[in-house]
């Protein structure tokens, strides 16, 4: 019975070492799950494009559905808030600050106010709901 147990601790480590060659095993997966997220964060940094016409952001489980927006000065923006509580688009420089009751839709009839340029939003209410806004 021991000698089996030693047998398969010599496999487990010899397989170990093959994956993580002279590392601490747990310290090696929590690098790989950090790295993973990083790819994932840079991914979404691409825009969801909505030039074509009035952008729409919907707000559900307090967080924008997209984290950057590019949108055309000429048009509108549609916000729909999906929460049992209210919510704000807030765009930086205080030009824009519509507030969304909860369950409700507030449109923004144009964005003409915005020079074209990358502004960051976010909900007045709660902070850390933020998203990027490119104006074209
Ligand atoms: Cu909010």
């Amino acid at each position: 019975m021991f000698a089996v147990l030693a047998v398969l601790m010599l496999v487990v480590v010899a397989c170990s070492g093959k994956y993580k060659p002279g590392g601490d095993t747990a310290g090696a997966d929590l690098g790989t799950e950090t790295g993973a997220a990083g790819e994932t964060a840079g991914a979404s940094a691409d825009c969801t494009d909505q030039t074509g016409g009035d952008a729409t952001i919907t707000i559900s489980g307090f967080a924008y559905d997209t984290a950057c927006l590019r949108v055309s000065a000429s048009n509108g923006v549609t916000i729909v808030n999906e929460d049992q509580s209210a919510h704000s688009f807030s765009v930086e420089g205080g030009v824009i600050d519509q507030t969304v009751d909860a369950g409700q839709t507030a449109k923004v009839k144009s964005l003409s106010a915005l020079a074209p340029g990358t502004y960051s939003f976010n909900c007045r209410f709660h902070p850390p709901m933020v998203g990027t806004l490119v104006v074209e």
